[in-house]
């Protein structure tokens, strides 16, 4: 039976398929819905770990244990994950194990681009990439068959148009899942010295096994035409590259890592000019240049930076110079994102913009307060970086003789993550931040999903809830109080309060996501006598309000289909203007 699904979908359905048993990840977008699909298919095991690390490891139990593995995340997890991974490459596997990893090339929602094809060199594993929603299915399964030919984890690289876009998918045949013998085996499992030097050298007589697996695997295809022109590609840059020049000889690599020399150096010495197109980085390129042979177009005419379009293809083969793909698209308005209406976020980013204090941020839907107007997040680097950066700072604050405290701003699914090391370096230490948690209960920048503190697993169905304020006092912090955002007078007061007390001090509000849990309430109105339109309430940077059309000094009104009567926006008004339900 043929079904339309995304790449994301396809490989959802194919884990199943091909024997799965147990799946674990972390939501990050692109990868997100894979786990959420095999949970929505409710064939295999699946769950949410609390990061990527502890989902990857999790996987290799299972596939110790005899049970076919996958593990999920977006390209920056793997850098969670790394740790395992390049352990898990000496041991090898048991059952088959696959990482999946999304690439987001054009960071449509990531805070960078790298390029996982480089965790495959790295790591020395195979990687498959492919280029539809058909070829997410069908190598999900080879993957499977590779990890256990070649006693290896697979990579299985997306990137967002692969996992994203749907395409027409035929379901192969069903194969039950086993679970194979719990193997207990010391030297492959144990990587003490002794035991890791002897299987380095087997990964590196692995890797050879699979350059000849490449050479002939149908993984990677030529499709002769005219040889004028000879493109080699692969994934999401095949479709582009297809469209641009229908007609051109193309070298279509489905097997990423490691490459097809042979192949590489018969299809290069059989067309005039040998092109290759990759998003991001040089991985193809330069290896094939320390192969010795010539690529006539490449990184040169095709930028590092952003997606791959059929234009910029033939831009590159005509010899024009490298654009960057991330030019936004043209003629339409731009509309920054911004906190949803009756968001709790909100109103404890409008006192922090207040008071002015340098805030270390984290990465969820609360990065939005580094946008104007509050502009009150001032450092994001990675997931859990807000309490650990804010700890440094303080530490050189007190060298210079400084007395300004940093203030951390973090999430629930992100302190589980990786915040709560940060925190205990604080308290042990002698570390003097404030730490704000704005415990949403879900992880609500990749859409809703259930964590360790939503008191509901994958599937929704109940399980312990974390107790974050429990949790914070037994790492040793002393000062933890509960706080409201929504109450501006008190969320100030809390947090002066909390500046004002040396030493580690942890503020909790426990407000729900409204979008997850659809609270909705009474919405507000405008009293256009009391209104003198100065404008005081629109630092609550909400769509739901906007200014009346006619008169000199323009009036505020607030669309009632939009606002989700939180109330921030009547404790910003002098003039007593505006009512809660
Ligand atoms: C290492 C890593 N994994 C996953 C992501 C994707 N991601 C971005 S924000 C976020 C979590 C946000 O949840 P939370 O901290 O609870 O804040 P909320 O969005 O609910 O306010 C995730 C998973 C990422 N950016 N980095």
């Amino acid at each position: 039976m043929k079904k339309i699904i995304s790449g994301n979908e396809a490989i959802a359905l194919s884990f199943g398929d091909s024997g799965g048993v147990f799946a674990s990840g972390y939501p990050g977008t692109p990868s997100t819905e894979v786990l959420e699909e095999v949970a929505r298919l409710g064939q295999v095991y699946c769950e949410w770990a609390p990061n990527e690390k502890v989902g990857l490891e999790s996987a290799i139990g299972a596939s110790v244990a005899g049970g076919r593995s996958l593990a999920t995340m977006k390209h920056v997890g793997v850098n969670v994950a790394a740790d395992a991974l390049m352990t898990l490459t000496y041991t090898g596997v048991n059952a088959g194990l696959i990482l999946m990893v999304a690439d987001d090339p054009g960071m449509h929602s990531s805070q960078n681009e790298q390029d996982s094809r480089n965790y495959a060199r790295f790591a020395k594993v195979p990687m498959l990439d492919p280029s539809d929603s058909q070829e997410a299915y069908d190598f999900t399964r080879i993957a499977f068959e590779i990890s256990e030919q070649f006693d290896t984890p697979t990579m299985l690289r997306t990137t967002t148009r692969i996992s994203h876009a749907k395409g027409r998918v035929e379901q192969r045949e069903q194969i039950v899942a086993k679970v194979g013998a719990w193997e207990k085996n010391v030297p492959k499992y144990v990587m003490l010295p002794n035991f890791g030097k002897l299987k380095h050298v087997e990964v590196e007589a692995r890797l050879l096994k699979l350059q000849a697996y490449a050479e002939t695997s149908p993984l990677n295809r030529v499709e002769m035409a005219d040889t004028e022109l000879g493109i080699l590609t692969s994934g999401i840059s095949y479709q582009h590259v297809k469209e641009a020049f229908p007609n051109a000889s193309v070298l279509k690599l489905g097997m990423v890592h490691p490459l097809p020399e042979k192949m590489i150096r018969e299809f290069a010495g059989k067309v005039q000019r040998f092109m290759v197109v990759e998003e991001m980085d040089a991985i193809f390129e330069e290896q094939i240049r320390a192969m010795g042979i010539r690529v006539d177009i490449g990184k040169d005419k095709i930028s590092y930076c952003g997606e791959v379009s059929a234009d910029i293809v033939r831009a590159a083969a005509g010899g024009a110079a490298a654009v960057a793909g991330l030019a936004p698209v043209e003629n339409l308005p731009q509309r920054p994102p911004t906190f949803c209406p009756g968001c709790a976020h909100r109103g404890l980013f409008s006192i922090l913009a207040k008071l002015k204090t340098f805030v270390s941020g984290d990465i969820g839907c609360y990065t939005l307060g580094a946008l104007p107007p509050m502009s009150a997040m001032h450092c994001v680097v990675c997931m859990g970086a807000s309490i650990s950066a804010a700890h440094g700072m303080a530490k050189v604050n007190a060298i210079a003789g400084r007395t300004e405290k940093p203030v951390a701003v973090i999430g629930d699914s992100t302190f589980f993550h990786s915040g709560i090391t940060g925190l205990l370096s604080m308290v042990y230490n002698g570390g003097n931040a404030l730490v704000i948690i704005m415990d949403n209960r879900t992880t609500g920048m990749t859409g809703g999903q259930e964590n360790p503190g939503s008191g509901s697993v994958l599937q929704g169905d109940p399980t312990k809830q974390v107790d974050i304020v429990a949790l914070v006092k037994v790492l040793g912090v002393e000062n933890v109080v509960e706080i409201d955002t929504y109450n501006l007078a008190a969320t100030e007061a809390a947090i002066k309060k909390g500046l004002e007390t040396p030493g580690p001090y942890v503020l909790v509000d426990r407000n729900p996501c409204v979008l997850r849990y659809r609270v909705k309430q009474p919405t507000v109105s405008v009293d256009p006598e009391k209104c003198t339109g100065c404008r005081a309430c629109l630092k609550a940077a909400c769509v739901a309000l906007g200014l009346t059309a006619s008169g000199d000094k323009p009036k505020v009104a607030v669309d009632p289909n939009i606002c989700n009567g939180c109330g921030v926006c009547t404790q910003l008004c002098k003039f007593d203007a505006m009512t809660k339900g």
